[in-house]
């Protein structure tokens, strides 16, 4: 079950890395490459997806990576178009920074009988999106405001609402491509009010940034934009954080 993968990592205090693949940049012919990397780098999770898909390649995606790997990949729904069984578990996503009620509930009311009957492990995720410092594809698409990157204590509120609704994870987001990451700020605020596993993605590029979140408070990185220029840098990020995760095993003996 990969929803206890990420509570076991997390109550271990063990920070993990996933790589984001768009079905749109990869095909059959250059997945080989980057999944070699992921394995290089013993990456954690694969996720797949994206907020605006162009080509109907998803299925095929996943597809190819169940026999590239036998690591968890999970679909990052941007839309229902993207739900596909070969996948081992899906982001169940509410985007509960906005306040457009088809993605806080009536997706998930048109997918629910689809996905009751399919065998795929469904996670509910509380999804935030925070400003990133230009409009990204994802605000623009789910049609919300993300809450304004100086504004802690709305993102705090925010996912402390998510897990008194029962939310099981938090997904906090600048969005792919982000100018700004995440503030450390924002993230530390938001892991120290709440229990659940915190995902933190867009905008992070550089395997410090990466490290500098997991010292924040993220439990689980998410980058995808950065490596489909130089996927190598995903060894060197995932690098960055097994070293973060060998001063904590340290510490604790
Ligand atoms: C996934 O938005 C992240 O949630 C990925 O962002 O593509 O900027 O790494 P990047």
């Amino acid at each position: 079950m990969v929803l206890k993968k990420f509570q076991q990592a997390k109550s271990k205090q063990l920070k993990q890395l996933a790589v984001l693949i768009d079905p749109d940049e990869y095909t059959q012919g250059n997945l080989p490459a980057i999944v070699e990397n992921i394995h290089i780098g013993k990456v954690d999770y694969i996720f797949v997806g994206g907020s605006l898909l162009t080509k109907n390649e998803i299925h095929s995606c996943i597809t190819t990576l169940k026999q590239l790997t036998h690591l968890p990949v999970i679909i990052f729904p941007g839309s229902p178009l993207q739900i596909d069984e070969a996948a081992d578990a899906i982001f169940y996503l509410s985007l509960i920074s906005g306040r457009n009620a088809d993605l806080l509930i009536g997706r998930h009311v048109e997918t629910a009988p689809l996905l009751h009957k399919m065998d795929i492990e469904v996670m509910p995720t509380g999804y935030i999106l925070v400003d990133g410092g230009q409009a990204t594809t994802v605000s623009y698409i789910s049609n919300s405001l993300p809450i304004p990157a100086n504004k802690p204590e709305i993102a705090v509120a925010t996912a402390l609402a998510g897990q008194l609704l029962g939310l099981q994870i938090i997904y906090l987001d600048a969005g792919s491509g982000a100018q700004q990451k995440i503030s450390p700020q924002i993230i530390s605020k938001v892991s120290k009010n709440i229990q659940l596993p915190v995902i933190v993605g867009g905008g992070i590029k550089t395997p410090q940034q990466a490290v500098e979140s997991c010292e924040a408070g993220a439990d689980i990185i998410v980058a995808g934009n950065a490596f489909e220029q130089n996927s190598e840098l995903i060894i060197d990020m995932a690098q960055a954080i097994h070293q973060l995760n060998n001063k904590t095993i340290n510490l604790n003996i």
